[in-house]
């Protein structure tokens, strides 16, 4: 591993983030927000009976291909290899996207909190900016070393300018305490699955765009319950555990959209389980 890489994982592991981590060149980031936008003016109705809010909410990499092949860019993951190992699969990819001026903003939480993998350290999320996302456009703040605690209690709201579609949050932040990471165009951050974060509105005259692609590796499936599905991207395929997935055939393919809902259905149980009865967390929200 060479120096900077070393020292971007010892900061990781020190506060739970990174920021400003090359991930695209100019080209592939102006090219990549064109596409998101072409699919926005063609397609936003959606397929297969989910508008492409859903398919940009949760799991865009099971019928998007450029989205499959963005989560496999040789820059990402040799930095997520260097955060949790060889061996790599992609959970979900996802699309954060505030119009200017829009009051939508993100409370704190941590990911994991839903997700049925326990308070594992085996899972970052990779945030690309495909727009400036200064602190003025609403770029996420991170508490520093709040990974290194459990998972703590969050609480529901609903509340209808939360990009969170539960809306939960963490009641006790130390605010104060919080650091901001903003981005430009192309570059990402990194974050652990129990780091608390929170984004407030764009107040920018762009809007703020940004692709979560959330990273695992096979042992976060080793005592996990229900079923799960994940696309291998770098090292071994896993033998068990992880329902492996190979990635879209094609813009909305038939096949991929039956295999999305099935996704879907059966991530919605674990999160049922993991949530004590209360679902929801993929219900199709606006982020304008
Ligand atoms: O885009 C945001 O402001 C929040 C994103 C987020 O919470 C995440 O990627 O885990």
């Amino acid at each position: 591993m060479n120096d900077s890489l070393s020292s971007s994982v010892t900061e990781y592991r020190q506060n739970g983030f990174i920021s400003g981590v090359p991930a695209l060149t100019p080209d592939q980031v102006s090219d990549l927000r064109r596409y998101v936008e072409q699919l926005e003016a063609d397609h936003e109705a959606g397929a297969g009976g989910h508008t492409l809010g859903q398919f940009f909410r949760v799991n865009g990499h099971v019928v998007i291909p450029r989205l499959a092949e963005i989560a496999r860019s040789p820059v990402i993951l040799d930095m997520v290899e260097a955060l949790l190992g060889p061996d790599l699969l992609v959970w979900s990819v996802e699309l954060f996207i505030k119009e200017p001026g829009s009051a939508k903003t993100v409370s704190w939480h941590q990911d994991i909190t839903y997700w049925g993998m326990g308070e594992t350290d085996d899972e970052v999320t990779a945030w690309i900016a495909l727009s400036d996302v200064s602190v003025e456009a609403g770029c996420m703040r991170f508490i520093p070393g709040s990974h290194k605690g459990g998972v703590v209690a969050h609480e529901d709201t609903f509340a209808a300018d939360n990009l969170l579609s539960r809306g939960q949050q963490i009641a006790d932040v130390r605010e104060e305490e919080a650091v901001h990471g903003p981005l430009r165009p192309g570059e990402m951050s990194l974050h652990h699955g129990r780091c608390f974060h929170a984004s407030g509105q764009n107040r920018s005259e762009d809007r703020r765009i940004g692709l979560a692609i959330r990273y695992v590796t096979p042992a976060v499936r080793d005592h996990a319950p229900g079923r799960d599905w994940a696309m291998p991207v770098r090292g071994e395929t896993p033998s068990g555990g992880w329902d492996c997935i190979a990635g879209p055939r094609g813009l909305f393919h038939p096949a991929d959209l039956a295999l999305y809902d099935r996704i879907l259905d059966g991530q919605s149980k674990t999160l049922a389980a993991g949530a004590e009865g209360q679902v929801g967390m993929y219900a199709t929200t606006t982020a304008s």
